[in-house]
């Protein structure tokens, strides 16, 4: 299964993310749009 997180900026993707993945991406007050995106693999039990 693939998904993708999509929505406005500063709308908390990042941090879902982070929640999602165990994961340790940057969480920014700022826009980060034009970086490259956050990709992780998560076993789901
Ligand atoms: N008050 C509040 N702030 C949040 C919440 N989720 C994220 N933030 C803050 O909103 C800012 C942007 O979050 P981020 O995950 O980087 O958003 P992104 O731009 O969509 O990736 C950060 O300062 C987060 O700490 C939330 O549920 N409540
Ligand atoms: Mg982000």
């Amino acid at each position: 299964m693939k998904l993708a997180i999509i929505g406005l900026a500063n709308s908390g993707k990042t941090t879902v993310f982070n929640a999602l993945t165990r994961g340790h991406a940057e969480v920014a007050t700022y826009s980060t749009a034009a970086l490259e995106p956050n990709v992780a693999i998560v076993k789901v039990p």
